[in-house]
């Protein structure tokens, strides 16, 4: 079987191996996906897709379900004649889960195989660390690498004092600054588009992501907002749609905020400890790290009473329980060992900073 253009879409020889166990199918990866239709590239061009009555039947997990962004085998390559049918999803390199809210606490997926993820978040209204590193610990659970991009540069006075404040939180992480009006950052992005690796952006809305991708693609592929006056874009984003660049390399856009459920997980964990971050405020230091600082409003309400040791520490626990997965402390390594090729171009302007 022939997989030239499946390995631009990121084919790996695992998925080939895995793929040539099933006789008689076909391999795909799904773009987009609307209710229960997922649109599929494959071999031959793009067709319409549903799951078979079997592996719906069978398939106990939502998480189990095709997303947007994994490879399936198909009864078919061509959409002539009807709707091709998915009896199967390839082993994922990386997966984004969303644990929807409620009692039954399933497990939603939102995307899958992407190997660099852009954390969007524009310099001006939208700069926010402590989601920031929410986000960060999001991508690095899914598997794949973040890279923070600072968007619309071109509204920020002061640009150095953002970077330097990503990085405080960054643990090594790339940042690049971008903006789509002056065209800075563009070559940087694009050292990041190649060949059969798949970036997703995700970010609030209205930060300039489908921006984004329209200028790295070329052309107007996607809408995007329209001049804004209030907080509700005209194109805003509906849907994950997975495109593939002319230069190779492959994008995916998501809708903005509520994207992997992180408002859940933000306003839980803030409401779950409001009477510890109230403290936070009080803390001499601005950068206070509540270890052994002097006037740490933490420590001072510990030794008065008023905050309970047991509940400082499940504080820290659930704070810090996900934040260093295998994931980040494997790619930290990896970093610090070739750590000039990584980083070439970021840490280049970022050094100048120091
Ligand atoms: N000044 C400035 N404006 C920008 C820049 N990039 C995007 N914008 C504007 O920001 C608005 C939102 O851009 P979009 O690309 O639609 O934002 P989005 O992140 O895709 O938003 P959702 O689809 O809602 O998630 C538009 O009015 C853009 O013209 C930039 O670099 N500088
Ligand atoms: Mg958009
Ligand atoms: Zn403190």
């Amino acid at each position: 079987m022939n997989y030239d253009i499946m390995k631009q879409y990121g084919l790996t020889d695992a998925m080939i191996n895995e793929a040539s166990l099933a006789e008689g199918l076909f391999v795909g990866r799904v773009l987009s996906q609307s209710k229960d239709i997922y649109r599929v590239a494959t071999e031959t061009g793009t067709l319409f897709a549903e799951v078979s009555g079997k592996y719906r039947f069978q398939t106990r997990r939502l998480s189990d379900f095709p997303a947007v962004g994994d490879f399936v085998l198909l009864d078919r390559d061509l959409g002539d004649s009807g709707n091709g049918i998915i009896h199967q999803v390839l082993s994922r390199k990386s997966a984004f889960i969303r644990k929807a809210a409620g009692k039954s606490a399933q497990e939603q997926l939102v995307l899958a195989n992407i190997d660099t993820t852009f954390i969007c978040m524009s310099a001006n209204n939208d700069f926010n660390l402590k989601r920031l590193e929410r986000y960060l610990v999001l991508v690095w659970e899914s598997g794949s690498t973040p890279v923070v991009v600072i968007t619309k540069i071109d509204l920020c006075e002061d640009i150095d004092s953002k970077f330097r404040a990503v990085d405080a939180i960054g643990n090594g992480v790339d940042i690049l600054g971008i903006s789509a009006l002056t065209k800075e950052g563009y070559d940087d992005v694009m050292s990041y588009m190649t060949p059969g690796k798949t970036v997703a952006l995700l970010g609030s809305s209205g930060v300039g992501k489908s921006t984004l991708i329209n200028w790295l693609v070329g052309q107007d592929a996607l809408e995007t907002q329209g001049v804004r006056n209030d907080d509700r874009g005209r194109h805003t984003t509906t849907r994950r749609e997975l495109v593939l660049l002319p230069s190779g390399g492959m994008l995916v856009d998501t809708p903005g905020m509520r994207e992997l459920g992180m408002w859940d997980i933000d306003e839980g964990l803030d409401r779950a400890f409001q009477d510890v971050e109230t403290y936070f405020d009080k803390c001499r230091f601005r950068d206070c790290t509540h270890t052994n600082e002097p006037g740490c409003a933490i420590y001072d309400a510990i030794r008065d009473g008023e905050l309970s040791e047991k509940r400082w520490q499940s504080y820290l626990k659930l704070k810090t329980e996900d934040a260093y997965s295998e994931n980040r402390d494997d790619y930290l390594k990896k970093k610090n060992e070739k750590f000039k090729n990584i980083s070439k171009h970021n840490k280049v302007k970022y050094n100048k900073l120091k």
